[in-house]
């Protein structure tokens, strides 16, 4: 593995599982493998829970780490070539990136989607220029359209959770006052669909998530008919991903609160388990009593991100190194 944004990229799923078990029992198995090794977190946007963990994770393997927020003390870059650079920016990421990449063995790349072009975004217009021009392995902390670190934790939390073999696990929309990313949804179709679950997603009509990570996978556009007898939901708010409708890529098409997960609404599943990747809006999302009760994952499914991320730094030391 030299890139990770995609499930194909980390290969057999049980044998990722497997792994991340191994770390769960003991975080600093691999201890030596970045022993003189650093890793670069670039942040071009906010984070919390991927800032803290994959620092945790790249400590447990005894990387050295420098964590970068572009826009706190770094020069603006401009990120198209062609450009007249009179404006603001000062540097371009082409001479950026080949720099970063000279003080680091590793690159994770945290980078939203503009939510405007929306073939600029699908290409992962900026993700792709730090593979391509640092020689370096890049992995995705959140970029355009995947986040792949999340998906992997959120698989590793079911597969602790589950009661059954193959459980019933529900993706469901639910409203927020802006415009969001649909990385979040589309690794999460991505990693479900690889894995041996029954896999529902439930949202407003012009929601449909993008082919390429949802497949052929069911959609139900009742939510409470996709919520009866499920084991896991999963609740995200995204914007138009502009499948149906290419204008309206990005735009905020529903503020329906009706969507918003509730007990009655848990009260139609299988004792489900609720599930969401954090930061969540409460009350837009999901109710108080749901996210505050017994069956809400939300806090271990957190801490499996320190998990993910070590089993995925530990493969891109292990393969390139
Ligand atoms: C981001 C998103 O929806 O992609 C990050 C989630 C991990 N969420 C917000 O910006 C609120
Ligand atoms: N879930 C997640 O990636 O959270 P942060 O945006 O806080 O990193």
């Amino acid at each position: 593995m030299k890139t990770f944004l995609h499930v194909a990229d980390i290969g057999d799923l049980q044998t990722a599982l497997n792994e991340a078990a191994e770390i769960k029992q003991d975080r600093y198995k691999y201890e030596h493998l970045g022993h003189h090794k650093t890793a670069l977190l670039i942040f071009f946007n906010n984070s919390l829970r991927t800032r803290l963990s994959t620092q945790k994770a790249a400590r447990n393997l005894g990387l050295d780490v420098i964590v970068l927020d572009v826009n706190q003390g770094a020069w603006k870059l401009e990120t198209e070539r062609g450009v007249i650079m009179d404006g603001d920016k000062s540097e371009h990421l082409l001479e950026a990136i080949p720099v970063m990449a000279s003080y680091c063995d590793l690159i994770g790349v945290r980078t939203f989607a503009g939510l405007v072009d929306r073939e600029a975004d699908y290409t992962e217009k900026i993700l792709r220029q730090f593979i391509e021009y640092s020689g370096k392995p890049v992995f995705s902390m959140e970029s355009a359209t995947a986040h792949p670190l999340q998906a992997f934790a959120d698989l590793i939390t079911i597969e602790e959770h589950r009661t059954k073999a193959r459980p019933k696990v529900v993706l469901t929309w639910a409203p927020h006052p802006r415009s969001l990313p649909q990385a979040v949804p589309n690794s999460f179709a991505e990693w479900m669909r690889a894995a041996d679950v029954d896999f529902v997603v439930t949202h407003p009509h012009g929601y449909e998530l993008d082919p390429l990570f949802v497949g052929d996978a069911k959609v139900e556009y009742d939510q409470f008919k996709a919520f009866e007898g499920a084991d896991f939901i999963y609740a995200k708010n995204w914007s138009s991903p502009g499948v149906t409708n290419p204008a309206d890529y990005g735009q905020i098409l529903s503020k329906d609160m009706s969507w918003t997960v509730d007990a009655a609404h848990m009260a139609v599943t299988n004792n489900a388990c609720f599930m969401h990747c954090l930061p969540v809006r409460r009350n837009m999302i999901v109710s108080d009593d749901v996210i505050e009760s017994e069956r809400s994952l939300v806090i271990p499914e957190a801490a499996n991100r320190e998990i993910s991320a070590t089993v995925v730094l530990k493969r891109l030391l292990q393969d390139n190194f």
